[in-house]
Parts: C-alpha cells; structure tokens; sequence
C-alpha cells in the first residue's frame, strides 16, 4: 500500500475531533500543563510557513505532556482587532466584522490541516462582544483604582494611521504598524499607570523561566536608576534640579544643562541676552524626535544662555547654563549638571562647545575620552581619596536639603487610547453634572456601533465620534443626557488577558471562574516570537500583576516559560514579506507532501530558537524518513533493540530541552537502522509512541494496522531500560610525549574534548603537566590520547 498521506491525515483528524480526544477535562485528577500559543491576528494573507514552527513545537509538547499523565490545556484562538482590517474597509467597504470573520475561517481551516491538538472548545475571539464585555470589564476596574487616567500630551502620533501609538509601538522613530516617521501631536487620551508596577515587573523577572536576552530587554525598557535629585540655584535664587546617578562627581559640574521644553527658560527669559538665538534654538528642537535627540551617534547641538549662571552647591562655582536637546524633559528633571570629564554626551558636548573637562575620578585619561568608571575621588575638596560609592552617598548627605536620594524610570505611562474605529470602545461615559462616569457592569460590554466611514478624522477623535446616535446616551449616575468616549483600545488589549479566558471561555458572570483558575494558572509554557519582548509580554504582565491585587488571579505572573520560535526565512535568506512576494503558504505544501513531513521538518530545520531560510529539498528528506517508516518490515520474534531504548532516552531529554531537531535525527538513524534488518511488531509499536508527537498522523495510522483498537493519542510515553543505557566502557592508554603514562576508562563514542578534559583533571597527569605547556593533543578515538609537551 501506498503512503496515502492525503487521506490518513483527513481521517485522522476527524477521528480525533469526533472522539474529542483533546478536549481538557475539567475537574480532573491529573496534574495540569498549559501550553499556551501566542494567538494569531488573522490577517487576509493567510498561514505562512512562520506560523507554524511555533504551533508545531507547541503541539509537539502538549501531545507529549499528554502521554506523560498531564492533562493539558492547549488552546488557540484570534486576537483580532487591529488596523490591517480597518484599513481593508477604508479601502473595500467592506465591514471589519465580515472580513474578520472571513479570514478566522481561512486561518482556522489552515491550522486544522496541519493536525495540531487545539481544544477547538475553548476557542476565542477578542474582537467577539462576550469576550471583550471582560476587557472593558478590567478596564473599568483599572479606571476605578485610579489606573487610568485622561489627560492631553503631545504623544507619539503616527501620519499615516492618523492615532496615536504607545512609546513601544514606535521602533527607532517610526511606526511599527506601517513604517511612516511618528510625530508629535497633542490629543486628549488614556493612559495606563504602567509605572507605578515597573519595580515589580522588574524583580519579577528574576523568577521567571524565560530567555535571558528578554528579560534583559524588559530590564532596559523598565530602565530603572539610581541616583540623587539635586538642587542647583541661579544667581537669583530659582531654584533647578537635575537627577544624576552619579553624585560623587558633583566637584566636576562645570555647567548645567536644560531641555530646551524646561520651564525655567520661560521664567528666566528677561534676563536671557541672547534670547532671539535661544528661541530658535527651542524650536528647531521641537520638531525632533525624543530618539533622534538621545541618539549617541549624533552630534550634539546645544547653546549657551547668556546672562544667567548657576552656582555648583559643592563648590560655590559659578557655572553656566546650556540649552540642549540631548536633554529630555521626560526623564528625571528634564535638566542635568554636566560632568564632561566623566560623562560621555557631556565630554562631546564641552569639546565642541569649549566647555571646561574638570578630572574628579582617578581611572582614565580625560584627555583623549570620558572617563565612565567609578573610582578615588580627586578634585573635590575633603572628599578626596574617598571611593565613587562610598563618596555618592556621603555628598548627597552632606548637601542636606539641597539633595536627596531618588530613583527614576526609563518607562512611561502607557498611551492606551487609539482614535481609529475597530478597537474595543472605551466603556466610560462624560456627563456634565458628574464628569467621567464609567458603564456599569451590568451594561457591558459597550458594543461597537457599525459605521458607514471608517476614514480617520485626524482631528484626534475616532469615527465613533460621528455615530451621534451612539454616542449620545445617558449618565449611569444622574440619567442627565451625556456623551459616550469614543476613543476606543490598542490591539494590545485583548492579548494582555486572554491566556485567562481559555481556562473559562463560556463563564457569563466572571471573566474566569476562580476554581478553575487557580488549577490551571500559571501557564507552563508559552511559544512565541521574540518581537513581542516589551510589548505583550510586558502588557500583559502588567494586568496581570493588576488582578493580581485585586485578588482575581492567584499568580504573581502570568508565563512560567517562555519560548521563542525563530524565524524562518525566503531560501536566500532574506526575511518574508508580502511585499517581496517571498512568502511560502503552507496549504500547498501539506497536499503535496503532507502535514506529517511539514511538521517534522518545521522542526528539522534547525535549533528552534534560531533564524533559518527555507529549503524545498529538507521537506522532500522528511517526507522520505516517513515513507521508509511505512515500508518498515516486520520481521518475526521478540526481544529487546538497544538502539531502540537509546532512542527513547534521547528524545525524551531532547523534548525536555526542546531540541527537536536533533530528537528527529535520533528517530531517523533508527528507521535507517531498522530498514537494513527490519523490526518487530513489539518495537515498531514502541517507535510508533515516540514518532507520535512529531508525526501524529502516520503514527496513528500505522498503530492502528498493528491491531490496535484504541488510539495511539490516548498512549503512554515509552520508558526505556537503563540496561540497554549503560554505555560500554573501554580502557584508553595515556601518553606524554609517546611514552604511556597512565590508562583511564571511558564510555565509547565519548567525544575528544570531553575524553581531553576528563584526562586533564586526573592527578597523575596533572604532577606530569606541571609547570609545562602543552603543545598538542593527538586522539585515536576508542585507543590512546598522548599530550605532547615541549
Ligand atoms: C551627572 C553625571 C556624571 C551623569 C557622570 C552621568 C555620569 P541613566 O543611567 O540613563 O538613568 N540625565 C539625567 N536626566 C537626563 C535627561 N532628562 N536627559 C538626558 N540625560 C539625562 O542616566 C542618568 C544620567 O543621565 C544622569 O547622571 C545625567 O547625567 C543624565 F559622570 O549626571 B548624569
Ligand atoms: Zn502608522
């Protein structure tokens, strides 16, 4: 019979559906796993071939975990708001809820064919009003902790999406939805106190079980300092604080610095005797943006203010003051004393401004660059040969009132409100008599009203704003007549609690069941891409550590373990885009060589964590390895195959270290092993249980022509038996310089470098290598190893 890949994979994955074979039980007695997918936005450009290396491994773990006694929770659902269906009805007409629901159904039928093991049950939608009924819900209760508040900012504002976007949704000054350069506009919009949880989702990451690379982007994204707010007086007593981190070379202030939006300027303008040249100066900044102005690699432009100085608290010097736009009113003070000698904009800056470079730390040479080190204070009255450390804390406390200790953030408050149309309405309501009321419980969710145009106003209001039916509605509190908000939610919303409504999607009178919550949370682990680092992933942490305080979830956080998959790149390696026409759709590939060969070699084709370009030929090898599994000969009798067991053991240790590629070579030396001298029934039914995770439906399929009645997904995990384990020892001969020196056992097949160091570390060899250096190492694999020394 032939590998009729087309029609096994069909049968088997309306069997599992009929027998609903993946739907998590609830209460069970078994101990849980959730293994959580980043959900999908279903664009209308369908599955690419990226999608699914992250939803293979997942699936791969979740089938696993399911052997191994969990009972799994592996959900899958459509964070669906956003503007690329928006912006398919500005150009179309065609309504955002239809194109949406078009687009889930191609993405779902996609996903299906590929056999992964979704609780199809549990499905969601965040664009879906009971679903997003929940995500105004959390955002009312943000509103009455105070967490949410209205207020009119310039803010980033991108052109071309006419909205708003959050200081993470702008990557090196432009827009990450579409690339154009983000301005600076001022609207009226909420905003989410983020900061006020940035400590601890800064010393939460500690224990969590997720790649260091972003932990470390969270940590700077969080950005949290050190330092000391210290006060510095003009001539005339105003008064101007800087936040520096470095209070110990307070000595070398020799001028201080102010953002070009620093209110003093304003005060102090009378006095200002260049003020015409300042005035520009301020200007021309104003049409920066904050990245371009923080750049290090750009120049740094600045002007003196004349006429007005500044006395250094220290020392009594009297020390200029600049205007800069390196200088951001956003962080700390918006002012800065400037250390030239030992701060590196600041060294630029006074070299090309012949601003005075005063040395007051020991460790450098201030004449070639900034010295950035700590070290023994020099230049600073008695607080000489003092340490950095030591002397910060005793300037700050010697300058009394004039300077405390403090600690800023890098973190902003999160900008929440879009002005675009398919969004989850803000649930808040302005009233005349009682100001901002917000909709009742009860009253939710706040519907999004259909609308003819979904053209952007510009004018920083959303087109809700123009369904005056809609927006016209009465006060909850006093029933006068008063407006609905018509800003409506970030696509972020919807993603930063929906690992929560799985656990309890049908639940109508909470957004999840506290007894099913606390069984089921936190997520074990969680597979997506790494560009989400400060984005979701902080988001959502953030809410999270909210209904965290007010009791409704029982986890500090939200995602034990994260994952992330890498890319997968156009076969010359460039990255896929639609724009460049390079994108593969899985569909073809799956009818012509099958979901089976797909997955596995979504997984073959390297360390999962990596980048890698596609290759056509690698899907024609996966597809071969599962042809010679179906062709394997059976061959009578009984009996043990070492290969067999090493087999399960490696795998087993690969999947806990989510080494898919290589646990797929493993099974492939032994299928290449078993089609020289065939297998038993026995084997070959233990090889199908390890081969079924990562090929479910040849596996079943092959088990169940074994005799099997029932099916290979409801099986245990093999255990192997260390007997066949134990690796074979032989005896290798030791030389020095050729003459054999001692003898050592080792397990076979122990590779060079290992044997080298196991060798290194005896004491024998060691007293013979005393003192010598060692010139080379020549190995004869399963015989000698001999150490020439000179
Ligand atoms: C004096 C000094 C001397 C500084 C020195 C550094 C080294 P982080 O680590 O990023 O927190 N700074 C303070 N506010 C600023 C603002 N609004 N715009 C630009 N720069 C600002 O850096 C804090 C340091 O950045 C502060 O410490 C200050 O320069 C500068 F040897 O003060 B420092
Ligand atoms: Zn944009």
């Amino acid at each position: 019979m032939n590998y009729d890949h087309f029609k096994i994979e069909k049968n088997w994955q309306k069997a599992w559906e009929k027998q609903e074979i993946f739907k998590t039980k609830y209460p069970s007695s078994r101990p849980k796993f959730y293994c959580l997918d980043m959900f999908p936005y279903p664009s209308g450009a369908g599955l690419h071939i990226g999608h699914p290396r992250g939803y293979v491994a997942s699936d791969i773990i979740s089938r696993w975990q399911r052997m191994r006694g969990f009972n799994v929770l592996h959900p899958m659902g459509w964070d669906a708001f956003g503007l690329p269906a928006e912006n398919y009805a500005l150009k179309t007409g065609i309504q955002p809820q239809i194109s949406t629901k078009e687009n889930i159904t191609r993405f779902k039928k996609q996903i299906k064919a590929l056999g992964l093991s979704y609780d199809w049950s549990r499905e969601i939608n965040t664009t879906d009003p009971n679903y997003y009924r929940w995500t105004q819900w959390i955002f009312i209760q943000l509103f009455k902790k105070g967490l949410a508040y209205e207020a009119l900012l310039p803010i980033n504002w991108c052109p071309s999406c006419q909205t708003g976007l959050a200081n993470e949704e702008v990557i090196s000054g432009e827009c990450e939805r579409c690339g154009s350069k983000v301005g600076k506009k001022e609207v009226r919009q909420w905003i989410l106190k983020i900061t006020q949880y940035a400590d601890r989702l800064l010393q939460d990451l500690d224990f969590l079980d997720w790649p260091e690379r972003i932990k470390e982007q969270q940590r700077n994204w969080i950005g949290r300092s050190e330092g000391a707010d210290i006060i510095f007086e003009t001539e005339n007593g105003e008064k101007i604080k800087v936040f520096t981190t470095r209070p110990d070379t307070i000595f070398g202030a020799t001028f201080l610095v102010l953002s070009p939006e620093h209110p003093l300027i304003e005060k102090i303008k009378g006095r200002i005797s260049n003020w015409s040249e300042i005035d520009d100066y301020i200007k021309k900044a104003q049409e920066k943006s904050e990245i371009e102005r923080a750049d290090l690699t750009k120049e740094k432009t600045g002007l003196m203010i004349r006429g007005v100085r500044v006395i250094n608290p220290a020392n009594q010097e009297k020390i200029p003051i600049w205007v800069a736009d390196y200088v951001l009113l956003s962080y700390g003070s918006g002012a800065i004393m400037a250390v030239p000698a030992h701060d590196q904009r600041d060294y630029h800056f006074a070299r090309k401004h012949q601003g005075e470079i005063k040395e007051v730390i020991l460790g450098g040479d201030i004449t070639k660059e900034a010295y950035l080190g700590k070290g023994v204070l020099v230049n600073s009255d008695f607080f000489n040969g003092l340490d950095s450390n030591v002397a910060a804390k005793q300037i700050v406390k010697w300058l009394g009132e004039r300077a405390n200790f403090s600690v800023n953030y890098k973190l902003r408050d999160w900008v929440f409100s879009r002005q675009r149309y398919w969004g989850e309405p803000i649930p808040l309501v302005h009233c005349d008599q009682c100001g901002l009321v917000s909709v009742p419980e009860n009253d939710l969710p706040v519907k999004l009203p259909k609308v003819k145009k979904y053209q952007p106003t510009g004018t920083g209001e959303s087109p809700l704003a123009a369904v005056s039916k809609w927006v016209k509605t009465k006060c909850p509190q006093c029933s006068a007549p008063a407006k609905r908000e018509t800003n409506t939610m970030p696509q972020w919303a919807g993603s930063c609690w929906y690992y929560l409504r799985y656990i309890d999607p049908n639940n109508n009178h909470h957004f999840v069941g506290p007894k099913k919550e606390r069984y089921f949370m936190p997520v074990d682990l969680y597979i997506g891409g790494a560009e989400h680092a400060v984005l979701h992933l902080l988001y959502a942490r953030f809410w999270h550590k909210f209904l965290y305080d007010l009791g409704q979830v029982s986890t500090k956080e939200p995602f034990q373990k994260l994952k992330n998959q890498g890319l997968i790149l156009a076969e010359g390696g460039e990255k896929m885009s639609k724009s460049k026409g390079n994108t593969i759709s899985p569909d073809e590939l799956v009818n012509e060589y099958g979901a089976d060969a797909l997955r596995l070699y979504e997984m073959f084709i390297g360390p999962f964590d990596e980048a890698v370009a596609w290759n056509k030929k690698g899907i024609i090898g996966t597809r071969r390895f599962l042809e010679k599994v179906w062709r394997l000969k059976i061959r009578k009798g009984q009996g043990d195959d070492r290969l067999l067991h090493q087999t399960i053991k490696k795998v087993t240790e690969d999947l806990e270290e989510f080494k898919f590629n290589t646990a797929i070579s493993a099974l492939m030396i032994l299928v290449n092993e078993w089609t020289k001298k065939g297998t038993t029934k026995d084997n070959l039914a233990v090889f199908l249980r390890i081969l079924y995770p990562f090929a479910p439906h040849i596996s079943e399929e092959l088990w169940s022509s074994l005799g099997n009645k029932k099916a290979l997904s409801g099986q245990t995990w093999p255990k192997y038996s260390s007997d066949f384990i134990q690796e074979q020892v032989i005896t290798l001969i030791i030389q020095i310089n050729g003459k054999v020196r001692d003898r050592i056992q080792v397990e076979t097949g122990l590779s060079r470098e290992k044997v080298e160091k196991l060798i290194l570390e005896r004491e024998r060899i060691k007293e013979w290598l005393k003192g010598k250096k060692i010139k080379k190492v020549i190995f004869v694999p399963g015989k000698l190893m001999n150490i020439v020394i000179e």
